[in-house]
C-alpha cells in the first residue's frame, strides 16, 4: 500500500508522464485538465518551480477506469459496468480489518514539531485560476475521533494553504467531520484532526466514498486490501497515521468564534466556483511529517465531464451494494453519469419484479450513505439498458417515460454550499436544500406485457446475416 509501488505499476502500464519544470501556480491544475480531457496518462510531477528537485505532486492517478481497475487489481481493459459489478462483489464481501499500530514507517523520514513547521516548503499548487489561494487538500484523507463513541473517520474534504502553519479545512454541512468537531466545540474544546497528503489510492478511496456513520474507513480499507493497513500513532493527537503515507500533518481545529478564516472560492466538483468565500474553521499545525522527497497526491475538481478520478466507478459500485444492502431484489446496474460531477444524475437498471418495485429503488438509491448528498436526478431503467451507456438511457427516458405519471419531484433534499442551483440568499440564510426528480423510463409493471415491441432485429436474425453478409459489413 506503498504510492510509489503503485506509480512505477503505471509506469510499467504506460500510464504516467513525469512532467518536469512546471509552475506550482496554476501550471500544474492546467495541464492537469488539460491531460484528463484528452484521457491522458497520470502525471507525475517534478522540479517543480521554486522548489527543490524530488518534492513532487501527482494528478490524475485513477483518473481512468483502466487505471482505477489496475489500481484495484483487475483487469484493465474490463468493461466500465463489469468493473462495477464486480467492485458491488467486493464491496458485498467486503468484511472490516481494523488498523494496526506500528512504531515505525517511512512517513516518519521526517519530522518538524511547532515552530519549525512550514508549509511552505512544499510544492502545493493552486489549481484553478479563481481560486482563493494554493490547496493542499484535494485527495487527501482528514482524520478526526468522535470524542462520544471514539470510533475514527477518515474524509477527504479540500484543504486551503494559509500561511506556513494555518490551513482551511471546508467540509459539507452533513458530512461526518464537520458532525464530529461540533460534538468538541459544543464542549468548547478544540477539534484534534491528521490530515495525510499523499497516499496510495487504496488507502484514500474509502475516505471519499459514502461509509455509515460511526463506521471506520480505516477498517474499511483493511477489507478492501484483505488486510490491517499499518497506521502509526500521531505523537501530537494520537490519531492513527497511515505507516507508509508520504505526507501529514497534525494539529486542532478551534472552534470558529476562536479562529475562522476567508475560504475559497475554490473550483468545485460540479464545474462551478458554487461556494464562494466564505468564512471557515482553521487547522493550527503543530506537526508535519514526510518521506524524504514526498509526493502530495491531487485530484483537483474539474468542469464535467473530467473529474482527475474515477469517482463515478467507486459510488456506482457502493450504491449498487447500498440497494442490495435493503434486501431489494432485481437490480441490475448501477451508473453515474461524469456529465453530472459523478452525483447528479444516477441510472439504476432493474428486472421489475412487483408493480412500485421501480420508485423504491429510485427512492433508495436518493437515501443511502452514497446516495444522499447532492443529488439531483434519480433515472430507472429496465434490464435492457446499460446504464453506463447514456444514449440507451436517453433512448429509455425519451420513449418510456411518461412525464405526467412517471416523474416525480422530492422537496427538501441534502445538498450543500458546492450546489450551483441554490440562490444566494438561500444558501446566506443556511436553506441548503434542493430538490430531487425520479424518472422511470421503465415500462410501467401493470401492463408491461402489452408495451409495444422493440423495434430492432432478433438476436437470431442478426447472427443469421452476420454469417451470410458478414463480409460485406467488415465495419
Ligand atoms: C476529490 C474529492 C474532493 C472532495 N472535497 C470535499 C470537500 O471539500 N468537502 C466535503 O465536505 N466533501 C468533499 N468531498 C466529498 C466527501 O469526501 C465524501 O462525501 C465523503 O463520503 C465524506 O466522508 P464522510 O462521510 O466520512 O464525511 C470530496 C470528494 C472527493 C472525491
Ligand atoms: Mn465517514
Amino acid at each position: 500500500m506503498d504510492l510509489r509501488a503503485f506509480i512505477s505499476q503505471l509506469e510499467a502500464l504506460n500510464e504516467l508522464k513525469v512532467v518536469e519544470g512546471a509552475d506550482w501556480n496554476l501550471e500544474i491544475g492546467a495541464i492537469t485538465e488539460l491531460s484528463d480531457e484528452r484521457n491522458g496518462p497520470a502525471l507525475l510531477f517534478d522540479c517543480i518551480k521554486d522548489y527543490p528537485p524530488g518534492y513532487r505532486v501527482t494528478s490524475n492517478l485513477t483518473a481512468t477506469p483502466r487505471r482505477l481497475a489496475a489500481a484495484l487489481g483487475f483487469p484493465p481493459d474490463i468493461a466500465n459496468i463489469e468493473l462495477v459489478r464486480r467492485m458491488r462483489d467486493r464491496f458485498k464481501e467486503l468484511r472490516p480489518i481494523p488498523p494496526t499500530y506500528v512504531e515505525h514507517g517511512s512517513i516518519l523520514e521526517e519530522v518538524y514539531r511547532e515552530e519549525e513547521v512550514n508549509l511552505l516548503n512544499f510544492p502545493f499548487p493552486k489549481w484553478h485560476e479563481y481560486d482563493g489561494g494554493r490547496y493542499p487538500g484535494t485527495a487527501d484523507m482528514v482524520i478526526m475521533r468522535d470524542p462520544q463513541d471514539g470510533w475514527v473517520n477518515v474524509g477527504t474534504y479540500r484543504v486551503q494553504l494559509h500561511d506556513r502553519n494555518t490551513l482551511g479545512l471546508y467540509i459539507s454541512p452533513g458530512h461526518h467531520g464537520r458532525l464530529i468537531r461540533e460534538r468538541y466545540w459544543a464542549e468548547g474544546k478544540s477539534c484534534p484532526v491528521a490530515i495525510v497528503f499523499g497516499a496510495h489510492p487504496l488507502v484514500w478511496i474509502p475516505s471519499y466514498l459514502g461509509i455509515p456513520w460511526g463506521a471506520e474507513e480505516y477498517a474499511f480499507t483493511g477489507g478492501l486490501i484483505g488486510e490491517s493497513l499499518p497506521v502509526i500513532r500521531g505523537d501530537y493527537t494520537g490519531l492513527p497515521l497511515p505507516a507508509l503515507a508520504e505526507i501529514a500533518i497534525e494539529g486542532d481545529c478551534p472552534p470558529p468564534q476562536v479562529e475562522s478564516r476567508e475560504e475559497g472560492p475554490f473550483g468545485e466538483a460540479p464545474g462551478y466556483y458554487g461556494s464562494g468565500e466564505r468564512r471557515e474553521p482553521v487547522v493550527r499545525v503543530k506537526r508535519v511529517m514526510h518521506r524524504h522527497d514526498p509526493i502530495i497526491t491531487g485530484a483537483p475538481p474539474m468542469r464535467p465531464p473530467s473529474s482527475g478520478h474515477a469517482h463515478y466507478i467507486m459510488r456506482a459500485s457502493n450504491i449498487w451494494h447500498e440497494l442490495e444492502g435493503l434486501g431489494i431484489p432485481g437490480i441490475r446496474g448501477v451508473w453515474n453519469m461524469r456529465a453530472g460531477s459523478s452525483r447528479f444524475i444516477s441510472v439504476i437498471s432493474i428486472e421489475q419484479k412487483y408493480a412500485g418495485h421501480a420508485r423504491q429503488v429510485a427512492m433508495a438509491a436518493m437515501s443511502g450513505a452514497d446516495g444522499a448528498y447532492l443529488g439531483r436526478f434519480v433515472i430507472v431503467v429496465d434490464d435492457d439498458i446499460d446504464p453506463s451507456n447514456h444514449e440507451d438511457v436517453l433512448w429509455a427516458v425519451a420513449t418510456r417515460c411518461d412525464p405526467a405519471t412517471a416523474m416525480e419531484i422530492v422537496n427538501g433534499c441534502w445538498s450543500g454550499p458546492l450546489d450551483p442551483t441554490i440562490p444566494p440568499e438561500r444558501k446566506a440564510r443556511g436553506d441548503l436544500t434542493n430538490s430531487r426528480a425520479v424518472i422511470l423510463a421503465v415500462r410501467p409493471y401493470h401492463w408491461r406485457k402489452d408495451f409495444p415491441k422493440v423495434n430492432r432485429a432478433s438476436d437470431a436474425l442478426r447472427a443469421r446475416t452476420m454469417e451470410k453478409w458478414g463480409y460485406l459489413l467488415s465495419f
